[in-house]
């Protein structure tokens, strides 16, 4: 019962119109388990190796290798294994690649192959994703990040930060905090209009305007939330994902990598000007989590953050930490951040992802679930994110259906749970 009797992978489509890796897990029941896996574009160097085929197929970016380890190599060991047992499963395919970044077989296929036997595990148990995952105490439904406006890598406008994001702070539920996100949305895109800015969208969904500089973003969010008749701080507050690491060279942070005007300034600072730049920025505005504020190596310019915000603001390690234990214990024992942008590929199993939650949890970092630039229409992240009760998800703006059908799945899971579903809003303090 419960034994894999076929696993098939294909190449798939994500949102960039980049391939990536679906792959099907069937059963001894006619049970499918289907998962198909995300991928970034301002990456952390120490990710786990998404193997890309290097040929002039889709422009190098093929994952027809990645698909053969899987139907070839990984699936032959798995035949006859029960979907049931996820961490045997997991660790025999880290065993099978016997590298220390998935490189011999590529963490898409890993990652692929992992998340589907989770999904046939909890078909066969007739049991909701999340439940099948963290248990009888699954019930937070998360706050969700809501990237409304795209910089950096993830767009072509001028600004240096790659996410500006709204967190709706209280709300009686999941389903009213998502009605307060797409309020805000609206009115923000009826001001862009307004100003004669474009509204067509960046990579995640957000608006992608060529705004002035951050300064300009951050003025223009705190007149839509003001134009939704909310209060910021009370009813909404904001978020930022830097992405340090992209424009951070020669022990720099250089704010005109991304500004393609002609007579652009050129602007860097030190890891300490930086720090107050930041520091300026949440007394300015009402500013809850910076997520990279820093550079991933900069663990010095980290230790300045936090100590100068880590009390009042959520610091969040996504390239820094890589959703990787050792990364994780590094940061904790320096006293460095104090939460963790959680993204399955970037660690390539689910068995390492759960682990590196836990971790966090004991030291009392905050784990955001997160999505990445290049998804797809799986929503496996949303049962994630209530499984542990995790209180966060960031999974881009409300539009482009890659992004809502985590939306989509939160509604269906809180409408599940009914009486018993939890919305505890902005918890951080
Ligand atoms: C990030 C992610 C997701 P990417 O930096 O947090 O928003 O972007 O997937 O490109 O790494
Ligand atoms: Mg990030």
């Amino acid at each position: 019962m419960s034994k894999i009797k076929k696993i098939k992978s294909r190449q798939i489509l994500d949102s960039r119109g980049n391939p990536t890796v679906e792959v099907d897990v069937i059963t001894e029941n006619n049970i499918l388990g289907r998962a198909s896996v995300p991928s970034g574009t301002s990456k952390g160097i120490e990710e786990a190796f998404e193997l890309r085929d290097e040929c002039e197929f889709f422009l190098g970016k093929g994952v027809f290798k990645a698909v053969q380890n899987v139907n070839n190599i990984i699936s032959p060991e798995l035949i006859g294994k029960s979907v049931m047992e996820q961490e045997y499963i997991d660790q025999l395919m880290l065993d099978l690649d016997g590298t220390k970044n998935k490189k011999r077989l590529g963490s898409n296929a890993i990652l692929g192959i992992s998340l589907a036997v989770t999904k046939a595990a909890s078909k066969e148990l007739k049991l909701p994703l999340y439940r099948y995952i963290g248990g009888i105490s699954s019930k937070i439904l998360p706050v969700p990040l809501i990237n409304i406006i795209n910089g950096g890598k993830h767009s072509d406008s001028c600004i240096p930060f790659q996410e500006f994001m709204i967190i709706p702070v209280k709300a009686n539920s999941f389903f009213e905090s998502i009605q307060m996100g797409h309020k805000v949305f609206y009115k923000l895109r009826e001001l862009l209009r307004k100003k004669g800015f474009s509204t067509n969208l960046g990579d995640e969904g957000g608006f992608a305007p060529n705004l002035f500089n951050i300064e300009d973003v951050l003025d223009n969010l705190l007149e839509s939330i003001y134009m939704a008749n909310y209060e910021p701080y009370d009813h909404i507050g904001l978020a930022l994902d830097c992405a340090a690491s992209e424009f951070y060279s020669d022990n720099q942070y250089n704010y005109s990598k991304f500004d393609r005007r002609k007579n652009k300034k050129i602007i860097k600072k030190s890891s300490q000007e930086h720090v107050n730049y930041l520091s300026y920025l949440v007394k300015r505005y009402p500013i809850l989590s910076i997520e990279d504020g820093m550079d991933q190596n900069d663990w010095e310019g980290w230790k300045l953050l936090t100590d100068e915000i880590g009390n009042n603001v959520q610091l969040v390690g996504d390239d820094l930490f890589v959703t990787k234990i050792e990364r994780l214990n590094k940061g904790i024992k320096k006293g460095i951040a104090n939460s963790i942008l959680i993204k399955v590929n970037q660690v390539g199993t689910l068995t390492e992802t759960v682990n590196t939650i836990n971790l966090a949890k004991k030291n009392r970092y905050n784990n955001i679930i997160s999505h990445r630039s290049g998804d797809t229409e799986d929503s496996f992240i949303a049962d994630l994110s209530v499984a542990f009760n995790t209180g966060q998800i960031k999974t881009g703006s409300i539009c482009r259906s890659e992004r809502t059908s985590k939306y989509n799945q939160l509604f269906r899971i809180e409408e599940i749970l009914g009486k018993n579903s939890c919305y505890p809003g902005w918890t951080f303090h």
